[in-house]
């Protein structure tokens, strides 16, 4: 991992004009003082200014442009200088659409730190970066390159994962080099043949190690796994795990924020902490940390990404000529995925619940993460109606007072919301994307293209923020995030008309 700049995105506008943007309305920008000191700079629009999406698919380029750092891309500039497991997936998806050889490129530099067992890292470590730009950097996990199944370090890896959207990332990066035809398409042929077989480890950890119980579920050992670190859904079970003695610690994340309350709280991190301290005394092994870890939990929303991405997994293998029995393995994996996420359905809230293993009951909080067997697909015409009416209620998109038609993180009626605070409330684009590709999936094109058109406006108005306060649209957390530049593409890409033709 060095800073070999060879991000190749220097298409001209006018190019990307024409092979991007399959719609070319505008979107309006409506600039707001935020009140936060330090604003967003890229954000100097007068009132009700247009943006023509010529120009919001160049800013995106801009942002992963800057974050490129020469075969993988920083997750943002200051907040978080390494590469992130499912950033990186996100952010191939939207470089399919400039650059689909370095979009590529950037699933197979994340490969290339997964562990033996098939674990993909949530974070490989930039050795570039300066030691107090990340807490906890890579000195805090070097203890993980002691472990027999962790990948040669330097550059150090964490040895958690995230969500596992990779499969979906790289059946895009196929179909449109598929689309654009020739020499790319035959070297994003080669692509996948390299990556399966990598993908298929991936998806059998998590189907192994993290699912001894074949429940369908996949169980994470820290919220960071989750990736919806401070949300609502892991109250309960952080509150059950009592923390000891902690060296004291840096908060490095807050000095990229304008207002701490935007970040989790010193309590939250001190749980992180006393996690990863666990995790690492348990050698990084799965059975040990299963045996006595305080937190185990079946996280509903990384399992129904896991179906999804086995859907996407059984089709790349169709592609690359996948051995028959492999392929029967996937396909019991997304019926499995599919069984669990039917049984931890809840009539009452609607949604789909967590469930905590230690105490063997669901965590039933109001949250986006709730729609998990949406993202899922399959569901019966009953269930996706249900679902359907839950994400359109006052708890969710219909709630009165929201600035725009997109879901918070966790509903504005559950007592653990806050609209300013990260997993706790604001609107995440990388959320509302999943939202819209299972929309586009199960055919419900008006509201996909609802979804798809509100996010767009936000992003045009806002920026390309890590998170948005729901009522007001303020841009919050990191700017310049590299996954909601991405997403931000691939919605340009996809005008309504091609959603129609998806159907
Ligand atoms: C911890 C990088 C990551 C995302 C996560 C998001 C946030 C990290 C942090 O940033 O988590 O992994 O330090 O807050 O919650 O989803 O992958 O963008």
């Amino acid at each position: 991992m060095g800073r070999n700049r060879t991000f190749p995105v220097e298409i001209a506008p006018e190019a990307l004009l024409t092979t991007l943007v399959a719609d070319e309305r505008l979107v309006w920008a409506v600039s707001r003082p935020n009140g936060d000191e330090k604003g967003d700079e890229g954000m100097i629009l007068p009132r009700s200014v247009p943006v023509r999406r010529e120009t919001l698919a160049v800013r995106a380029q801009e942002v992963l442009h800057r974050n490129d750092m020469g075969g993988w891309t920083r997750a943002a500039p200051d907040l978080y200088p390494h590469q992130w497991s499912w950033d990186s997936a996100f952010i191939a998806i939207g470089l399919a659409h400039l650059d689909t050889r370095r979009a590529a490129r950037e699933l197979e530099s994340l490969f290339q730190h997964q562990w033996n067992t098939g674990k993909v890292p949530h974070i490989v470590f930039n050795p570039e970066a300066p030691p107090d730009s990340y807490f906890p950097g890579s000195d805090h996990w070097a203890c993980a390159a002691a472990s027999p199944d962790a990948p040669p370090a330097p550059p150090y890896t964490s040895c958690l994962c995230q969500p596992p959207v990779h499969a979906i990332a790289a059946l895009r990066v196929w179909k449109v080099a598929e689309r654009n035809g020739g020499e790319e398409a035959g070297a994003a042929r080669a692509f996948l043949r390299e990556i399966y077989p990598k993908l298929m480890l991936w998806h059998r950890y998590l189907l192994s190690y993290r699912d001894p119980e074949d429940s369908g579920l996949v169980t994470i050992f820290h919220p960071w796994e989750s990736g919806t670190d401070n949300s609502p859904r892991w109250d309960t079970s952080l509150a059950a795990v009592e923390v000891g003695d902690l060296a004291p610690y840096p908060r490095h994340d807050l000095q990229h924020v304008a207002n701490a309350s935007q970040r989790p709280t010193d309590a939250d991190y001190d749980r992180y902490l006393w996690l990863v301290k666990l995790i690492k005394e348990a050698g990084c092994d799965e059975m040990s940390i299963y045996r006595s870890h305080p937190f185990l939990v079946k996280d509903a929303l990384f399992s129904a990404i896991l179906v999804a991405a086995n859907e996407a997994l059984l089709e790349i293998a169709g592609l690359v000529g996948g051995r028959v029995e492999d392929r029967a393995l996937i396909a019991q994996w997304i019926e499995r995925g599919r069984r669990g996420l039917a049984r931890c359905r809840d009539p009452e809230l609607g949604l789909c619940p967590d469930y905590d293993l230690r105490t063997g009951s669901a965590l039933r909080a109001h949250t986006v993460a709730g729609f998990a067997p949406l993202v899922a697909g399959g569901l019966r015409p009953r269930r996706l109606a249900i679902l359907r009416e839950t994400l359109m209620s006052p708890s969710f998109i219909g709630h009165p007072a929201l600035g725009r038609p997109l879901a918070p993180s966790t509903s504005p009626n559950d007592p653990g919301f806050n609209p300013r605070s990260y997993w706790r409330g604001p609107v995440w684009p990388v959320i509302d994307w999943l939202l819209w590709w299972a929309f586009v999936r199960a055919g419900e094109h008006q509201l996909a293209e609802r979804v798809r058109e509100s996010s767009l406006e936000q992003i045009a108005e806002g920026g390309f923020a890590e998170y948005f306060e729901p009522f007001t649209g303020e841009p919050l957390g990191s700017r310049e995030q590299s996954w909601t530049a991405a997403v931000a593409l691939d919605w340009l890409a996809h005008g309504p008309q091609r959603e129609m033709r998806a159907a």
